[in-house]
């Protein structure tokens, strides 16, 4: 299916699961598999895979896929009492026609929007009745933006409470050869020390072992720098106050099943949310989260990288 309104692509993808293709004059590319509405694909005009899909990544329901940007909602990690993440990122989505007006990005060549709603095996576990709607857009730069808006749609009049996040795995040339910039002397939670709070130091963060940390009230803006690739992601969020940063390194890879023993080598999560301060929302009222991602070429001055132009 193809639409002149949205121009997007719908096809088969892994084990005949639906996905949307998204596609750019100048060959950009994203993907959105209708399960999770996860995007399982971001590409450059060079064809070349911006983000990181596990290299054993199981394509089978009930499994969430492994990499790209699983949706965690409406709980992020073991944040409550349901299953890891929430079930979001596990469950059927249908693209919606027509939505509810989202102001278009002028420069968007290609969008979609998908919807997820509670089914009644859903209510049993988390009693609130919700509609999710999604808008992956790829830009005319190449940007990928990702809008979410949760309605409670209650009719009993309950308020529901959610955490969230926007679980983006990026494609990294070599992990150690990566820094993150804008999350200095933040606080943050580390998961690795029972959620304890630390204030990060001044530097750029680099990584040379496992990582799982929770940064709070972070700035709209952060940069991953890929000094091997050139390359510079630039992440911008609205509505998501934190920032997760995980790479599991090789001892914890081998315990995931479903991630290549090597693959923690390419990848970073640098993920968007909102968990230190849950969002609540009464019947009828919608919430808004936002995450917009880029890729440019690295600035350098005198061979070294010049992160300050970056967030400029
Ligand atoms: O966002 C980091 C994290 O919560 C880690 O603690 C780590 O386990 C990861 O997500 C993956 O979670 P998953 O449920 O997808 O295995």
């Amino acid at each position: 299916m193809a639409t002149e309104r949205h121009h997007f692509e719908l096809a088969k993808g892994i084990n005949g699961l639906d996905k949307i293709i998204l596609r750019e004059s100048r060959g950009r590319s994203a993907e959105v598999y209708l399960y999770g509405s996860h995007v399982t694909s971001w590409k450059n005009e060079n064809g070349e895979e911006l983000l990181h899909l596990s290299s054993k990544a199981i394509f089978k329901p009930p499994k969430p896929i492994r990499g790209g940007i699983p949706l965690c909602f409406p709980q992020f990690s073991n944040f409550g009492t349901l299953e890891s993440h929430g079930f979001a990122r596990n469950r059927i989505w249908e693209v919606e026609a027509n939505p509810p007006q989202l102001p278009l990005n002028s420069c968007s060549s290609a969008f979609v929007d998908l919807i997820l709603r509670p089914t009644e095996e859903d209510l049993k576990i988390w009693p609130h009745n919700f509609e999710f709607r999604l808008r992956v857009a790829l830009g005319t730069e190449g940007e990928l933006t990702l809008t979410s808006r949760i309605r409670n749609t209650n009719s009993d009049g309950k308020p529901f409470t959610f955490t969230f996040a926007y679980h983006t795995y990026f494609s990294v040339s070599d992990i150690n050869e990566v820094r993150v910039e804008g999350l200095e002397t933040l606080d943050y939670l580390d998961n690795l020390k029972n959620r304890e709070r630390f204030t990060e130091q001044g530097d750029a963060i680099t990584f040379e072992s496992e990582v799982d940390k929770i940064y709070l009230s972070t700035p709209t803006k952060i940069a991953i720098l890929d000094h091997e690739k050139k390359r510079t992601f630039v992440i911008r969020k609205d509505g998501l106050a934190d920032a997760v940063v995980w790479n599991p390194w090789d001892k914890k890879s081998k315990t995931i099943s479903d991630l290549g023993d090597e693959d923690y080598k390419q990848m970073l999560c640098v993920e968007a949310a909102a968990i230190e301060r849950p969002i609540t929302l009464k019947p009828g009222e919608e919430w808004k989260g936002r995450l917009e991602l880029s890729a440019v070429p690295s600035s350098y001055s005198s061979g070294q990288l010049d992160p300050k132009k970056v967030l400029e």
